[in-house]
């Protein structure tokens, strides 16, 4: 195991501890050594484990040092093994439902009899749980809240990881003998933020061994329907897969009709039975004569389209990029000839807020930096917290300012090919206020302001708070504007379309926050506020080097809000973004 797989193994231990009511130095000594192992690199843990020299770090102890040995040489812990199997398995589901720690969750297996969700679900409904000492009614609305999005939200999984797994599923259908052309489909390719399963289209004409290898990849948990051109899989995720193959001629037809979205192929269907044509996954025939769409194909009856660009030439359409499949006006727009250039991962020259171990980060300013310069970027900017997110470890005055010396000096050094850019990402309080004075403001370059506590205020309120944020003439741009987390937690309730007045009034830019988690402001906002002007920044928000990379994410969102490199700062020049924050 990785020192990081090692980590994650210690932070399970300490919440399954935790749900057991052990002794609560017990407990922290596991999450702190999960994050010692983070922050070493994995070449001396693994010298000091062959050495049995670990429990020399301060914080690891021999009792510690002797469980990481065990997981780093067998990939396997039987401490642990024993601890799952000592606590009933519907306890350790509900530490999924949002809101409900291992605390919480002890006390109402303890004091109610409770280890099931549903069990659980009814508890909130008839008043138990709201009877619990510390609880009350509003904790078990809350608690009941987070069972229904969980349900809700296990029907989807997240983009970014659907891709991991999706990626080089294509790659080994295109390497496969029998296989002519294989393309990723669906949501996926359209690149939606959530997705609800992957969808694969395969051109061959000997479709009995591509189904074979596909129901027989070693990740693959369940064959959930096997046919001779279709199939679905299920993975130990419960991400789900969708396998189709036709023959190379239907190709460009099946890709399409299965990239979607619905929206987009009705309307798609539509334009070309105005041109006589019925349009299906499988071709695009005359609607006129014998039989139906499907056998008109059949008997050859169809357009030829070799190429998604000559399908839609002939319905007088440029070709639409999937970002944009989404019955948006994409449709007209490829009639016209106006369909925007999209921007690109290549366009972008670096990132503005992103973490470093200074506050809840892992790793250092250094760390940091090299990582943007081996990513080619001109430039890099750091916002670590302000004090108030002191759950995260965030900056006082007299760190904050250290902290931007340390920047200056290292770019005054010439170490690094990559400007640093010394900013905050600063709280806005409950009331708007910032979390640093405007003196202290005005010595950073840039400032992102962000809401990190009190989500529950009222629309209203919310509204107001962030309003007066973005109304700071020291405020650069807005930080992850709504707070979701997707298939995780809710937007707090704000009315976007105020504050995006407010931001394109005080040219306030507003993020994108590439965190693939975020992606927030959504993309589905984007289009028309960047038409009314509104200036849109791609921030990744890594906490660790390699979620600099977290900005590939951001981009496909900014496309599917159809914006340019044009409206994008971090598209700009070094120099300009300089000039652009000592003007703004
Ligand atoms: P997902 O999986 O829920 O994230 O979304 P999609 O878009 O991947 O949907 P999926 O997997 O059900 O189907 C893939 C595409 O196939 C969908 O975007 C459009 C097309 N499609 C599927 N069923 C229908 C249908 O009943 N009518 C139309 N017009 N298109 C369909
Ligand atoms: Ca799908
Ligand atoms: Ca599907
Ligand atoms: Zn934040």
């Amino acid at each position: 195991m990785t020192k990081n797989e090692i980590a994650e193994v210690l932070v399970d231990i300490g919440v399954l501890l935790e749900l057991k009511g052990e002794n609560p130095f017990k407990i922290r000594a596991y999450g702190s050594g999960a994050r010692i192992l983070e922050s070493m690199e994995q070449e001396n843990v693994e010298r000091l484990i062959e050495a049995g020299e670990l429990d020399s770090v301060k914080g690891i102890g021999a009792a510690l040092a002797q469980k990481i040995g065990e997981l780093y040489t067998t990939g396997k812990l039987e401490f642990y093994e024993k601890l799952r199997a000592s606590i009933a398995p519907g306890l350790v589901e509900m530490l999924e439902v949002p809101g409900l720690g291992a605390k919480k969750i002890k006390a109402i297996h303890e004091q109610l009899g409770i280890d099931s969700i549903s069990e659980l679900a009814k508890a909130c409904a008839d008043g138990r749980v709201a009877g619990l000492a510390g609880f009350g009614a509003k904790s078990a609305a809350k608690i009941a809240e987070g069972i229904k999005n969980r349900e809700a939200y296990g029907k989807r999984h997240l983009w970014w990881l659907a891709q991991e797994v999706g990626a080089p599923i294509v790659q080994g259908l295109q390497k496969l003998s029998q296989v002519e052309r294989a393309e990723s489909a669906g949501s996926s390719r359209r690149g939606v933020e959530t997705v609800g399963d992957l969808d694969f289209i395969v051109a061959s004409s000997d479709p009995e061994p591509v189904m074979a290898w596909f129901c027989e990849l070693p990740e693959v948990k369940e064959v959930t329907a096997r046919g001779d051109t279709k199939s679905s899989v299920r993975f130990d995720s419960g991400l789900q897969a969708d396998l189709r193959i036709v023959p190379a001629d239907q190709f460009v037809f099946a890709l399409h009709h299965f990239t979607g979205s619905k929206d987009h192929n009705v309307a798609m269907r539509q334009r070309a039975l105005e041109r006589g044509y019925s349009m299906s996954e499988w071709g695009l025939v005359p609607s006129e004569g014998e039989g139906t769409a499907k056998e008109k194909a059949e008997r050859g009856e169809s357009l030829p389209a070799d190429s998604e660009e000559q399908l839609f030439a002939h319905l007088d359409m440029a070709w639409v990029p999937p970002a944009l499949r989404e019955g948006r006006g994409e449709i007209e727009a490829a009639a016209e000839g106006s369909l925007p250039r999209l921007l690109e991962l290549g366009d972008l020259r670096g990132a503005f807020h992103n973490h470093t171990n200074a506050s809840d980060g892992k790793a250092t300013l250094r760390e940091m930096t090299a990582k943007a310069e081996e990513l080619g970027w001109e430039y890099l900017g750091i916002a670590d917290h302000s004090k108030a997110s002191f759950q995260a470890n965030g900056l006082d005055e007299e760190r904050l300012l250290n902290q931007v010396q340390a920047i200056r000096d290292q770019n005054a050094s010439g170490a690094s090919q990559t400007w640093v850019f010394a900013g905050s990402e600063v709280d806005i309080l409950t009331d708007g206020q910032l979390d640093f004075a405007d003196d202290v403001l005005a010595e950073l370059d840039y400032v992102v302001a962000s809401v990190h506590n009190a989500f529950s205020q009222d629309e209203a309120k919310m509204t107001a708070r962030i309003i007066r944020a973005v109304e700071n003439e020291h405020v650069t741009m807005l930080g992850h504007l709504t707070g979701r987390i997707l298939l995780r937690r809710e937007p707090y309730r704000v009315d976007v379309e105020k504050v995006i007045d407010a931001a394109i009034a005080n040219q306030t830019i507003i993020e994108l926050n590439a965190s693939p988690w975020r992606l927030d402001m959504d993309w589905r906002l984007w289009r028309k506020a960047a038409e009314r002007g509104l200036l849109c920044a791609i921030n990744p928000d890594a906490h660790e080097t390699s979620g600099l990379e977290h900005v590939a994410a951001g981009v496909n969102s900014a496309r599917k809000g159809w914006l340019g490199a044009e409206h994008v700062l971090n598209t700009r020049p070094l120099d300009q973004v300089k000039q652009y924050f000592t003007s703004h």
